[in-house]
């Protein structure tokens, strides 16, 4: 009776949803907000234990490290800098030592500290987590060649930091180099005795999306969020600690959806700098 099973097409396989009902982070992409992280910023004030927030930025050679310093300052300049990107480094892609030599303090503004920092080097597991830890507590003066942080017996006038960020490239995210790994392994061990808070910032958003509109739906993709949940668990970071974001690296003008993002990852780095700063 009827057809025989084989002459029915095959019936596809369920594609799984490509986007999830709720996004895991929100994030707002009006106007009205946008303003406002610019205000949030702008206005930010340390705990009174601390005269600045400071926080210190991580990761592998070519990351996207000091990309994201010139990225938040074309965005807080916007005005002054009429919506141009400054580039204040010349970058050479595809690097495999460390384009940036020496411990760089940017100021965002009066308040805000950040501190550029070179790649990690596979292969100086050790020497990398005690100059970490030097800088970490402030034994580090800003200009300080890395090369020379070791050499140095006298111990230096540095700023205690606040707020460490880790920064991976999303096209990292899924082969790490197992050496990279037990480089953040033991970075994270020592971070957690510490009690600094640590962000991850993942970059190169860029290469998930096509348009830039489809940046608003970046928390909502089910692709990312399974992505990103493998590494935060590698890592041992909590996802509520994560932050996607796309430098600017070509464009000549800042784009108000992405420097929500931009902005949005220093807000949450400076939140969890003053719980911090509470507790000193
Ligand atoms: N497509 C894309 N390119 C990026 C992004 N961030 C950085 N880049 C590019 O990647 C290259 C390396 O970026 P840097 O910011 O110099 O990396 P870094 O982490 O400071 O590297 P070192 O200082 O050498 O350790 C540059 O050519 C950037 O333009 C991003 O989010 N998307
Ligand atoms: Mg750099």
């Amino acid at each position: 009776m009827g057809g025989s099973s084989s002459s029915e097409p095959p019936r596809p396989e369920p594609k799984p949803e490509p986007l999830l009902p709720i996004p895991w982070r929100e994030v707002e992409f009006s106007d009205y907000a946008y303003k406002k992280l610019q205000e949030e910023i702008k206005n930010h004030q340390p705990h009174p234990n601390a005269s600045t927030t400071n926080i210190l930025i991580l990761g592998s050679v070519g990351s996207g490290k000091s990309s994201f310093i010139n990225s938040v300052r074309s965005e807080l300049r916007r005005e002054e800098l009429n919506g141009r990107v400054q580039n204040i480094q010349a970058v050479r892609p595809g690097a495999q030592t460390s384009v940036t030599q020496r411990l760089k303090c940017h100021k965002f503004n009066d308040k805000i500290k950040i501190f550029d920092t070179a790649g990690f080097e596979l292969e100086k597991t050790v020497t990398t987590t005690i100059i970490l830890k030097k800088i970490i507590d402030g034994e580090v003066a800003e200009g300080t060649k890395f090369d020379d942080i070791l050499k140095t017996k006298i111990k230096m006038e540095g700023d205690k930091i606040h707020c460490v960020v880790l920064v991976i490239s999303i096209y990292n995210a899924e082969n790490l180099d197992p050496a990279l790994i037990r480089v953040y392994e033991e970075f994270i061990g020592m971070l957690t005795e510490t009690e600094v808070p640590c962000q991850l910032l993942v970059t190169f958003a860029d290469k998930l999306v096509e348009k830039t509109e489809d940046f608003k739906s970046l928390y909502r993709r089910r692709d990312v969020k399974q992505k990103i949940e493998k590494l935060a668990k590698m890592m041992r970071i909590s996802m509520s600690n994560v932050i996607v974001i796309s430098n600017y690296f070509e464009e000549m003008k800042i784009n108000q959806i992405k420097g929500t993002l931009l902005l949005e990852a220093v807000a949450q780095m400076l939140t969890a700098a003053k719980v911090f700063q509470e507790r000193m």
